[in-house]
């Protein structure tokens, strides 16, 4: 019996049991076998290479990469955006290599990747599925493009995602696992977690865990809890395009609108991206001079002045005596701060140096 007809069985058997309370813990282990499998097989396959593949390397504050469907206009969105020339065409499988583009946004240098189109079955190898999968594992930010016509890719595409391990707009679940020697397992979870112990056990069980500490937090669920302990899922900000929406508008909720060839909805698309990939800008100050609002620092949310220290020299963090900042994170003006005082969007700071 290979590995594929396994899980099948297995699929099989988990949509022939009721859910209910008596049999969740005996579903929650069907589904963790599954996940285990999955990944026995994607190891005995892949050769795991690291990095974007096809050549490119990430560059600029964040790496962006369109993905849909062949033909739904991911290169005529690319061309739209970048100086880039990547082959449009009224066939499939137009492009056939990662193709690079690059633009400037608000201060930040934006790479743009406009990858194969992927097919269903692309998550099992279909049209060279696993190859483009890996690389769009690597995206800073996805944008999820869709052809207007074809409302129905959305889910079929947001599927593919997820069988490839791919989790969008998801946080990754609050699971810590601490293994021991001996003791069995002990679970402590916070009261938003409603799964039963025994299913927790069972799956931990079925990935070989038998003594540990598990500490679980929040919202989580049978397959939240399995992609914790597998632990090579990626959690990916994207956002969902609808394309040629001069031939016609089903208007989905929760989508950008917009026409790459007619040039529609560019703009707000724009603002979409810069909005979803949380940059924080940071305006540096000289002493005794204004503020350059021309060539901000782009921050990932959360950085604090250390972070700015070190983007700027490997000397400035040693040689730190204050920062001087206004702004969104000031709690009044000219607040002198330490290297872990946390900055905020369009702050404007001075790093004062001693010695
Ligand atoms: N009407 C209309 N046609 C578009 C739009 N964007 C792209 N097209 C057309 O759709 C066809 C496919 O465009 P591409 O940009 O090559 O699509 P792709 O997603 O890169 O396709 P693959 O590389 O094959 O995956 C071309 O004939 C484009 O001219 C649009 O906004 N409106
Ligand atoms: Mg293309």
């Amino acid at each position: 019996m290979t590995i594929e007809d396994k899980i099948k069985e297995i699929e099989e058997e988990i949509r022939k049991t009721p859910y209910n309370k008596a049999t969740q813990h005996h579903i929650g282990k069907l589904k963790a076998k599954i996940a285990r499998l999955k990944a026995e097989q994607e190891k005995s396959e892949s050769g795991g290479k690291g990095g974007l593949g096809y050549g490119i390397k990430k560059s600029g504050d964040a790496t962006i990469i369109i993905s849909g469907f062949p033909s739904v206009g991911k290169s005529t969105l690319l061309n739209k955006l970048t100086n880039a020339e990547s082959k449009v065409a009224g066939y499939e499988f137009t492009t056939l290599k990662v193709i690079p583009g690059a633009l400037k946004y608000k201060g930040a240098e934006l790479q743009l990747l406009d990858v194969p189109g992927l097919i269903e079955g692309a998550s099992k190898g279909k049209g060279r599925g696993k190859e483009v999968l890996s690389v769009i594992r690597n995206a800073d930010l996805l944008v999820i493009m869709i052809d207007a016509q074809k409302p129905e890719q959305l889910e079929k595409i947001k599927k593919e995602l997820y069988d490839a391990g791919i989790r969008i707009n998801q946080n990754p679940p609050d699971v810590k696992i601490k293994k021991t020697l001996t003791g069995g397992i002990h679970i402590q979870k916070t009261p938003k977690v409603k799964m039963g112990n025994d299913e927790i056990k069972a799956i931990l069980e079925e990935f070989g865990i038998h003594n540990a500490e598990v500490l679980i937090r929040g919202k989580i669920d049978t397959d939240k809890l399995i992609d914790a302990v597998i632990g090579n899922r990626k959690y990916v900000p994207a956002i969902f395009v609808v394309n040629k929406t001069d031939i016609k508008n089903p208007n989905i909720p929760g989508t950008v609108s917009i026409s790459a060839k007619e040039g529609i909805g560019i703009k707000e698309l724009m603002e979409e991206i810069f909005k979803k990939l949380r940059f924080v800008r940071v305006y540096l100050k000289p002493q005794n001079r204004g503020p350059d609002f021309e060539n901000p620092l782009i921050l990932k949310e959360g950085s604090t002045i250390e972070d700015v220290c070190l983007r700027l020299h490997k000397e400035f963090k040693e040689r730190f005596r204050y920062a001087v900042i206004n702004g969104p994170s000031a709690a009044y003006k000219n607040q002198r701060v330490g290297l872990n005082h946390k900055v905020k969007d369009e702050d404007i700071v001075t790093i004062i140096l001693g010695g």
